[in-house]
């Protein structure tokens, strides 16, 4: 028996799909993902150098060729213009290890067919820009010299290459489809993947994207996650790699059929996702990639609490940022993954590491970790109390993290549950974090 009562709300970490010997091989692959449960997001290309502005309009991004109908004459004009020659790898990876990012996925390519690696399969690459250098070799290394991850996003759909199908409605009179053949597209999507797999050393996840067009169908997605699992027997792959199944279960878990976790866009599911692991991936302001325009951003305490969202419903936050066509991280981004970073190198034993809270409707949102509960206090209860519904147990210890003394808490039991007595003051600006350790593991009866 748990010390709590009451039953979880959150998930348990075998897939329903996963059934027998493939369920210890998930099992295995997904335990530093989901002992991460922050990643940094970069999506970077092309279209960054025109930082969303075209035609007059400001408010493009990395769909820009497709929403501006920039025909593809002129898109690959500019190659001759990327030379990010402020970019650093290394301040790149800092930037997301210093937040307290355990993993970090950049697109490798995005839906505009631009490739930011090395690759042997075209020449729209950044090998034929000023630039000519490998981003994915810098990437990859800085990223393991300050202990992160390096993740590959890769686009399915491609707006570029002369085999894949079907043509943008708009340039359908400029760009027949005579003699093009999807499968040879999809020979090249492999190859690259092999690529991408092959030159970089390990790599924590291959994360797809575009794979809703009706060209791409579930077996070449099974076909394509196959070939990455045989590549690279550790790698975990994201749902996106095959297009949702249009009937039977609900959509998020037909979704989740495939690859190995779920990727919900711009939110966080209501109960998280149970059974199934997930990653919410949101925006700092309101693009993936660079907007010149746009500095409508979330404030750090905003960004923390969606942090600790995730986590209390045992799922992964992956952040992203668009750096400019010279390279750079959108100061407006640096500050606050510096914020996030201060309240993590307090508080992220609250996070990683954690599953789900063990409360239903508890008013505050918890995550729990062995015979250790973490409670959420971004408002300062004017009671100066803390109710935890349903625990029966006394906690051994109650303590607010961050507090170099680490003063004991008063706790008491009464019907509804354990009354922990908080100091007079918050103990953190953004959002304080009340530790309790219990004597037997925290789980749900
Ligand atoms: C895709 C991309 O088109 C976009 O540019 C960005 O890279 C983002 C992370 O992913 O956009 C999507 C993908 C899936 C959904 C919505 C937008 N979805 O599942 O609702």
């Amino acid at each position: 028996m748990g010390a709590f009562a009451l039953g979880a709300a959150g998930l348990s970490h075998t897939s329903i799909f996963d059934q027998g010997t493939q369920a210890g091989a998930k099992r295995d692959r997904m335990v530093w993902w989901r002992e991460a449960r922050f990643g940094m997001f970069v999506h970077w290309g092309l279209y960054s150098v025109l930082a969303g502005e075209w035609g007059g309009r400001t408010d493009y991004a990395e769909w820009i060729r497709n929403n501006a109908k920039i025909p593809v004459d002129e898109y690959e004009k500019l190659l001759g213009r990327f030379n990010p020659t402020q970019f650093d790898a290394d301040r790149l990876a800092l930037l997301a290890a210093d937040a307290g990012a355990k993993y970090l996925v950049i697109t490798t390519k995005h839906h505009d067919g631009f490739c930011l690696f090395d690759t042997k399969q075209t020449d729209f690459s950044v090998m034929h820009t000023p630039y000519k250098r490998d981003i994915m070799r810098m990437v990859a290394d800085a990223c393991r010299r300050h202990g992160v991850r390096p993740c590959w996003y890769h686009s399915i759909m491609d707006w570029h290459h002369p085999d894949y199908l079907p043509r943008r409605d708009w340039e359908r009179g400029t760009r027949p489809v005579n003699g093009a053949q999807f499968e040879r597209y999809v020979r090249y999507l492999h190859s690259q993947v092999q690529e991408l797999l092959t030159h970089y050393g390990d790599v924590g996840v291959l994360w797809f994207d575009g794979e809703w067009e009706n060209t791409w169908t579930r077996e070449l997605g099974l076909a394509l996650a196959d070939r990455c699992r045989a590549l690279s027997p550790d790698l975990i792959i994201n749902s996106r790699v095959a297009p949702k199944q249009s009937s039977g279960l609900n959509a998020k878990l037909a979704r989740a059929e495939i690859g190995d976790f779920s990727t919900p866009e711009q939110e966080i599911p209501d109960r998280g996702i149970p059974g199934v692991d997930w990653e919410s991936c949101v925006t700092m302001n309101g693009n993936w990639g660079y907007n010149r325009a746009d500095h409508n951003f979330k404030s750090v305490p905003t960004l923390v609490n969606m942090l600790v969202e995730t986590a209390s419903k045992g799922g992964n936050l992956l952040l992203n940022v668009g750096p400019t066509g010279e390279g750079l991280v959108p100061e407006e981004s640096v500050v606050r993954l510096k914020g996030i970073g201060e309240w993590m190198r307090l508080h992220a034993d609250a996070i990683r590491g954690t599953d789900a809270s063990p409360f239903e409707n508890a008013g505050f949102r918890a995550t729990r970790k062995d015979k250790l509960l973490y409670c959420f206090v971004p408002e300062w209860p004017a009671s100066r109390e803390l109710l935890l519904p349903g625990i029966r147990a006394l906690p051994r210890r109650a303590w607010m993290m961050g507090e170099a003394s680490r003063h004991p808490l008063a706790v008491r039991r009464v019907d509804a549950g354990v009354v922990v007595s908080l100091p007079d003051h918050a103990s953190d600006p953004v959002c304080s974090v009340l530790a309790c350790e219990f004597e037997a593991p925290v789980r749900a009866s």
